[in-house]
């Protein structure tokens, strides 16, 4: 069904083309397989794991609990997989998606080192035609991109950046052999989860590091540590259950620490700081669940917030560098970060920040970074300036739909389309996790799951009712954008410059992408399904 053939001619023919190999398109194959449809994988990297192939960077972690970031498709695979800390690393979780590829024998329907240039629809033939940078191009009934989120590198371009005589490193474009920073004056432009997470660890090998910050994040400690193993025997004890309860939470993880019940504006100053201590001191995302109004009331957000500055203060010793961290925005706002030892580099003798909040960098010169007219000399240049989140990577596809429309034409405006899964005038054109959906605002493992078993579920649907195409209809579609645009408005999400907007990008539309609050989404999706696919144009 589908072969290697020369440049320029067709590859082959199956049901379904998947764009990816991360843990969306593995799944996705994997699933296709058990449902008995043909499908290929391409994948620009040269492995398995997708952002955990790239994001090679020195402190690379998952910030959800190792034993919640994994596959529950296979009750096999749950139980044999040992993870050896309560946050696996960038290497243990690659891995793992190198162990499921492996056991679920994947890789002979992954072409790996196969960039995407294009993918577009016949109106005609009701047939996609998906065309690889070496010229050759595979059809297919259905497309499902698995790109992810965030993995399309923003690398802002500096004045002077080709005369910088040192290396310039992404966090999300990482050497495969390692970066020695040692004796190396470094700088890191960019503080958000990838520049807090390489900051500690670049800090303690090179010579000297310099940070470069426009906006300060709010981070919270992840007091990693090696897994209980007891700890571990009583979820694997019963793992369907610690996932089903999971699920059933906003941002699908931690199922075991409830959200509190009370108002964080309301509650008496020992009562707040009891709560954040105890939360503070437990470590991770879940901080901002100690009450239940952090993300929906300003004034609860703010004394959450206040009692995290205080605690900035508390730990960095030079007050100038303190009244820095300090973010002056709403917390959860943009994505909480969770951090080892972040704050307390900035006490370390051969770390300095420098604010580019007011005056930006000027230019890079050959011997470092300018910034109001001073130069400070570096050898490496890290930028950990983040992604062009949730569309960059699907847009880069070059996807053309019914009549010649591209989806860049379509999006002009922002990713419209309906449950995060489908595009009007895109028949047969899936996404996993796409915008509107709650993809990064959960523990993307389980939206991966949903989505793709919600995809499987779609195709097998139409093959058994004798249906060719499936679309979503631009009324459905356009209440679905509605829907997502009112949610977003009723939290603090909104509220400030993030990737979540599509703010880093210069002229990307503003648009919430995400949609904030996972059970309910899976309830609509499932109705959706389970009501004849409304919203849908099904067409025999
Ligand atoms: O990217 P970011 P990231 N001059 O966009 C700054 C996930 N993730 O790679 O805020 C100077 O958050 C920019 O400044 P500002 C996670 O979902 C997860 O760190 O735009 N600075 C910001 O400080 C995360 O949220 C994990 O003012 C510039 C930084 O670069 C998402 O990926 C680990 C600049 C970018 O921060 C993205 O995180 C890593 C410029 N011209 C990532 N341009 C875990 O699981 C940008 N910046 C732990």
């Amino acid at each position: 069904m589908f072969g290697v053939g020369n440049n320029g001619t067709v590859e082959g023919r199956v049901d379904v083309v998947i764009v990816g190999a991360g843990f969306a398109g593995m799944y996705m194959l994997h699933s296709c397989r058990r449902a008995g449809l043909s499908a290929v994988v391409f994948e620009r990297g040269g492995g398995v794991g997708g952002t955990w192939y790239w994001n090679r960077y020195p402190g690379a972690r998952c910030d959800v609990p190792s034993l919640e970031y994994s596959y529950q498709f296979s009750e096999e695979l749950q139980q044999e997989w040992e993870w050896s800390e309560k946050y696996a690393t960038q290497p243990e979780i690659l891995r793992y998606a190198e162990h499921v590829a492996d056991r679920f024998d994947l890789r002979r329907d992954i072409k790996f080192n196969s960039t995407v240039t294009s993918i577009s629809y016949d109106d005609a033939s009701n047939t996609w035609t998906t065309n690889l940078a070496d010229g050759t191009a595979t059809m297919s009934r259905f497309v499902v991109s698995a790109v992810g989120c965030l993995s399309s590198a923003n690398r802002p371009r500096f004045v002077g950046d080709d005369e910088f005589a040192g290396q310039i490193l992404h966090t999300g474009e990482w050497p495969h052999d390692g970066v020695d920073f040692t004796g190396k004056r470094v700088a890191v432009i960019g503080t958000g989860s990838s520049g807090i997470q390489a900051i500690p660890i670049i800090a303690e090998q090179c010579e000297h590091l310099t940070v470069f910050q426009r906006t300060a994040s709010y981070t919270v400690p992840a007091h990693n540590a090696p897994l209980d193993p007891n700890y571990v025997r009583s979820i694997k004890a019963d793992y369907s259950n610690f996932r089903a309860k999971n699920s059933l939470t906003r941002a699908a993880l931690g199922g075991d620490t409830p959200t509190g019940t009370s108002s964080a504006s309301e509650v008496s100053d020992e009562e707040l700081d009891r709560v954040l201590s105890e939360r503070w001191a437990k470590g991770g995302l879940l901080f901002l669940g100690g009450f239940n109004d952090s993300m929906v009331n300003k004034a609860s957000n703010d004394r959450v917030a206040t009692w995290v500055k205080r605690k900035i203060a508390s730990i960095v010793r030079d007050p100038n560098t303190a009244d820095l961290l300090q973010p002056d925005t709403v917390i959860g706002c943009k994505r909480l970060v969770v951090d080892s030892g972040y704050y307390e580099t900035f006490n370390r003798p051969n770390v300095a920040l420098v604010d580019v909040s007011q005056r930006p960098i000027e230019r890079f010169s050959p011997r470092g970074i300018v910034v109001d007219g001073v130069e400070h000399p570096v050898d490496i240049i890290v930028l950990a300036t983040g992604f062009d989140a949730m569309t960059g990577s699907l847009l880069k596809l070059g996807v053309t739909g019914r009549n010649g429309k591209s989806l860049a034409e379509t999006w002009d405006a922002g990713p419209v389309n309906y449950l995060g899964l489908a595009v009007n005038g895109f028949p047969n054109f899936f996404m996993i996790t796409g915008p509107g959906s709650p993809s990064v605002l959960t523990n993307v493992l389980v939206s991966i799951q949903h989505h793709v078993e919600w995809i499987t579920e779609a195709i097998t649907h139409l093959d058994a009712h004798g249906f060719g195409s499936i679309e979503a209809t631009s009324d459905a579609q356009n209440d679905w954008v509605s829907h997502v645009n009112g949610v977003a408005a009723l939290t603090l999400f909104p509220n400030c410059n993030s990737w979540y907007l599509g703010a880093n990008i210069p002229g990307k539309p503003r648009i919430f992408m995400p949609l904030p609050g996972f059970p309910d989404y899976v309830a609509r999706a499932t109705d959706v399904q389970r009501s004849n696919y409304r919203g849908f144009a099904l067409r025999s």
